[in-house]
């Protein structure tokens, strides 16, 4: 046998296997197909089957597509493509559509061209969706006929039939309910698919993506539909920061094999909001495209800046972090075999995108701004007031670090240190208010709890520059309790806790604090929060006592489930509701909230910079009305949901 026949051979007994193993890897670890069996694997099933629709879209034979919860909880994806292929499979004598469904990896070997949206984080394709289905089943219409075909937890249970006719009329239709026996919870969260499917709308212009809640009492509807793609993108991050020049600059580029569109423009806010896409998959550790386009972006201002005289011979240029100050924009590439790197494989890796997006942004970028030079100078003057006052942070920094107020070998006065040097296993209580912090301090485990109260409200630090943000002393007190210092200079190695616990009162102004904290992390401590590093803790709502029993509660109905089980017996029950930490002392704060066998703490995650992003500027930024409205919308939780 010639090489290439062995490895057809190999390449055919493979497939057997597969077959003949069905789908029941998929259900014994579906983690190793979907990430999780929580929330966001749950959720994943429905991008799975909305992405093959999308492909048929990028193909250009799809104009909509639509999505609906069903009053069961099941999930029901339509397009109006060519609709799924029904013809036979020649070595396995199934029906494609069949085959499909039935057979892990099957879905690419039918697509024609083009790239595959699908091929991305997790891109397994319709059979693992069936695998995790309790209950799944297809329509196609194609050539005047309507087929059906139905399946569940990975097998078929009901072959290909023709059940009508349909004229014209082409697409696809799959409903599916997921498995309760593989899901930990199986309810669909409306606003998290409206979140991503708005996403795909923006990236792939021109499709028109709807969703539907149809559950009782849930009732609602979104459609999607943008000509301007990621121009109107950008215009959806910004819709409440104020944009400080006219037009969003756009260009695309297309070649055989690859495929970049840009679309930015800068705000008066002093914060980068960059989003990468790669083959519609959020690339939030960056990679080749991001490289090419940072560089291609302070060489572009920089050239034109000495050539019209903004800079001065002599004179130092503008840095990287100056030309992104205020920026947001939108990357987004396409390319037919993406690798994907990085811890949570979001990092681009192809290295021919970084020159592929450098040329496109270096050519297109300079055109704008010589065809646009008013605008080309509202940018610059931005760009060289941030300059200007990266130049006075950094000279403040040294001030302050000559009098060693960030250095950690002098932590700071209000610091009660924990005597383990173990950042693993020290954790760090920030506390509000100095009564509260005292009563930590007591009730802490000296061995590995550090106590830092925070007095008052902090630094808003979405409306300060760093130099400004410097001077403030909550923050310079967390940064040289952490040990880690900020922004580009941030060493998650030097780290002292590896728990960053906000413990705040259960009240609106406590959760203002948080959020202020957590505002502060995000822009200057990132990797604090993409590490799981911060957590809030959760301080008890009530105390109720009856006789010599004490019962804490953390939640209303918590409280209600308590009371009810202590309704039946005699005795009086006494009520104390928790208006702030302050009312307990050190031991009931210790018990409740600070001891690790008895407490409960949330971890912060971003699981999207671009909601957070938007939480936050709501909240923090400029405009006043959208921040009113939030807060109203709002009002009813006690905890940001982060
Ligand atoms: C490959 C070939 C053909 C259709 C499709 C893929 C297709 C797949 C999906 C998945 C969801 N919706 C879809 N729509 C179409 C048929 C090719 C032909 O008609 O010649």
């Amino acid at each position: 046998m010639s090489f290439e026949e062995v490895k057809q051979q190999q390449d055919y007994n493979a497939e057997q296997i597969q077959v003949l193993e069905g789908l029941e890897p998929v259900r014994k670890r579906p983690g190793m197909y979907i990430g999780t069996t929580g929330p966001n694997g749950l959720h994943h099933l429905v991008y799975e089957i909305v992405d093959n629709s999308i492909d048929e879209a990028l193909a250009g034979y799809c104009k909509s597509i639509s999505v609906a919860i069903l009053p069961d909880n099941s999930i029901m994806v339509e397009d109006d493509g060519r609709g799924m292929p029904v013809d036979l499979h020649p070595k396995l004598k199934k029906p494609a559509v069949e085959v499909i469904h039935t057979v892990l990896h099957a879905g690419g070997k039918f697509g024609g061209g083009g790239y595959k949206v699908s091929g991305g984080l997790h891109g397994v394709g319709a059979s693992v969706v069936n695998a995790l289905s309790e209950s799944m089943e297809v329509e196609i219409k194609r050539d005047g006929k309507i087929y059906r075909q139905t399946y569940s937890r990975g097998k078929v249970t009901s072959e290909l039939t023709v059940i009508g006719e349909c004229g014209k009329k082409t697409g696809s239709r799959t409903i599916f309910r997921p498995d309760p026996e593989i899901f930990e919870e199986t309810e669909f969260v409306f606003d998290k698919l409206e979140h991503r499917l708005r996403e795909m709308a923006f990236l792939n212009k021109g499709i028109k993506i709807s969703i539907k809640d149809e559950r009782e009492g849930k009732k609602r509807n979104e459609v999607f539909h943008y000509e301007g793609g990621i121009k109107e993108f950008v215009k959806h991050q910004n819709k409440n920061k104020e944009s400080i020049h006219q037009d969003i600059i756009y260009f695309e580029v297309q070649k055989k094999e690859q495929e970049v569109e840009i679309a930015m423009q800068y705000t008066s806010s002093y914060n980068e909001t960059v989003l990468s896409y790669a083959n519609n998959i959020n690339t939030t550790e960056g990679g080749s495209h991001m490289v090419g386009f940072r560089s291609a972006l302070t060489r572009v201002f920089n050239d034109y800046a000495r050539k019209n005289k903004f800079i001065k011979e002599n004179e130092d240029g503008l840095a990287g972090e100056d030309v992104r100050e205020g920026l947001t924009a939108i990357i987004s590439v396409k390319l037919t075999e993406p690798q994907f790197e990085g811890q949570t494989k979001t990092k681009l890796g192809n290295s021919e995108m970084r020159g592929f997006v450098e040329t496109a942004t270096n050519e297109n970028l300079t055109a704008f701004l010589e065809e646009n030079p008013q605008q080309a100078k509202i940018i610059l003057e931005k760009c060289l007031q941030a300059s200007r006052a990266r130049e006075a942070a950094r000279k403040a920094r040294e001030l302050t670090r000559r009098k060693s107020v960030l250095d950690s070998t002098s932590l700071p006065g209000k610091l009660a240190d924990c005597s383990e040097k173990d950042p693993s296993v020290s954790e760090i209580f920030l506390v509000e208010g100095d009564s509260a912090g005292g009563s930590a301090k007591e009730g802490r485990d000296r061995m590995r709890q550090a106590i830092l109260p925070l007095r008052g409200k902090i630094l808003n630090v979405e409306k300060a520059r760093l130099d400004r943000i410097l001077n403030s002393d909550e923050i310079k007190n967390m940064i040289t309790a952490f040990g880690c210092n900020i922004g580009s200079d941030f060493n998650i190695e030097k780290l002292r806790y590896h728990k960053i616990i906000i413990m705040t009162d259960a009240d609106v102004d406590g959760a203002h604090i948080r959020t202020l904290l957590l505002t502060f992390f995000y822009r200057y401590m990132t990797p604090l929060i993409e590490g799981g590093y911060v957590y809030a803790a959760q301080p008890p709502l009530f105390q109720v006592k009856k006789g010599k029993d004490i019962y804490y509660t953390y939640s209303d109905r918590e409280q209600e489930k308590l009371l009810a089980s202590l309704a039946d017996k005699p005795g009086k029950v006494d009520i104390q509701r928790y208006k702030g930490l302050g009312e307990m002392d050190a031991i009931q704060l210790w018990e409740t909230t600070m001891d690790p066998s008895n407490r409960t703490l949330v971890q912060i995650t971003i699981e999207d910079v671009a909601a957070a992003d938007e939480i936050f500027t709501t909240l923090m930024g400029d405009k006043v009305p959208p921040r009113k409205k939030f807060i109203e919308e709002h009002a009813k939780d006690a905890l940001l949901d982060i």
